[in-house]
């Protein structure tokens, strides 16, 4: 029977390693150890405080990296990021233990969109305005839960960002323990500082965002971010509690197979909308037939899409006359991120596409049909949604 073997010591220790056979370990009180398991340990394993192994380049350290080919960058935007990323682990933390933390549920109120609160809602909202307005890196917030512009409070510096975000995207699933995710996009202030913002700074168009990003509470916790040099996404190792890169400059792909909608719409869609969802899942010559894929959360269905390619969409339909989804907070900062991919992101009003990020906005918490995805993909639905 093989011997009983101690742990291994904090850190790893000192060791030589051959690439196969037997190897004996500087420190390790134990019999020698097959190389090649040891290899795949050192790679993966975080031992915890004093030994972390090496995962490569965090969230902050890819900023202030891609801050430093803008010599005009004063290190705000890396704050910012920093306040932000701050703001996600703490509300990881929460989410990830939702069950046990009493934050499952509703608060019992309804927000400004006449949706149900949830109480992780609230919860991430007041994070993430506590973590970015004492940064001092911010003028005015708005969030998806609030129905007015967010003032940051006097005892803190306003600064020359505008941050728009929605706190937990995909709420429906926080009691499922399905993905969810925070959205958010950073605008620079037009009111003149240095006085508190205003709806004006909130009210700016999607081709003025300076950056955007999201935070997916899924199997894994991510946080994808462009500042206008590509899509880059970042996996959270909790044993270090940092965010390290791991998908470096994301492309999505021309063309993907999968399309993703809420089809249980479908009857309150116009003619459009109906022939491109019955053509896409149709087989023909020239391809297979689509496999739809929704989870209810456009951070995660975007997500997958952003990796793997093909389209989502939130259709405008009878009852939700500009579609459902947020212009500001949730189809504005996904259409940056999309196009910094190579896709493409329309509201579908004609031929031309509407491209989502030339949309000026005139509401806060204005809604926007949306087809976002691969260029071919999103073309195709064009065709057949666009009015003539
Ligand atoms: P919130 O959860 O932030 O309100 O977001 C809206 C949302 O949940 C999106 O994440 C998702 O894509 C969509 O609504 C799902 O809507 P539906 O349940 O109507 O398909």
């Amino acid at each position: 029977m093989e011997p009983e073997r101690p742990p291994l010591p904090p850190g790893g220790g000192g060791f030589l390693v051959p690439s196969r056979g037997i190897v004996r370990v500087r420190g390790w009180p134990g019999p020698p150890i097959r190389a090649s398991c040891l290899v795949m340990a050192e790679q993966h394993l975080s031992v915890g405080p004093g030994g972390p192994s090496y995962h490569g380049t965090t969230l902050e350290q890819h900023i202030q990296l891609s801050q430093r080919q803008h010599p005009e960058a004063t290190g705000d935007l890396t704050g910012l990021f920093a306040q932000i990323s701050l703001a996600a682990k703490i509300i990881s933390s929460q989410v990830s233990k939702a069950g046990l933390a009493n934050v499952l549920g509703l608060t019992g109120e309804t927000n400004v969109q006449g949706e149900e609160v949830k109480k992780l809602d609230v919860f991430a909202n007041e994070v993430l305005v506590r973590c970015v307005q004492q940064g001092g890196y911010v003028c005015v917030m708005g969030s998806e839960e609030v129905a007015d512009p967010i003032a940051v409070s006097p005892e803190y510096p306003r600064g020359k960002y505008v941050l728009q975000f929605d706190p937990l995207d995909g709420s429906g699933n926080i009691d499922i323990n399905a993905s969810i995710g925070t959205i958010f996009s950073i605008h620079r202030r037009v009111s003149t500082g240095p006085g508190a913002g205003t709806l004006a700074d909130c009210l700016q168009a999607g081709s003025r965002i300076v950056a955007s990003g999201y935070v997916i509470y899924g199997s894994s916790n991510m946080f994808v971010y462009s500042s206008g040099d590509g899509v880059h996404g970042f996996t959270f190792d909790p044993a270090i509690g940092e965010f390290f890169l791991s998908h470096e400059n994301m492309k999505i792909p021309e063309r993907g197979d999968t399309y993703s909608v809420n089809e249980g719409n479908y009857h309150k869609w116009d003619e459009g909308v109906q022939q491109w969802v019955d053509w896409v899942k149709k087989p023909s010559d020239e391809r297979k037939a689509y496999r739809l894929r929704y989870i209810g959360a456009m951070v995660a269905d975007l997500h997958r899409t952003l990796l793997r390619g093909g389209i989502f969409a939130y259709p405008a339909d009878r009852k939700n006359t500009s579609g459902k989804l947020r212009l500001l907070y949730e189809a504005s900062p996904f259409a940056f991120l999309v196009e910094q991919a190579g896709g493409a992101a329309v509201d579908g009003s004609s031929k031309e596409g509407g491209r989502i990020l030339d949309i000026q906005p005139t509401e806060l918490h204005q809604r926007t049909p949306l087809y976002i995805g691969s260029k071919a993909d999103v073309a195709d639905a064009v065709r057949f949604v666009a009015p003539e």
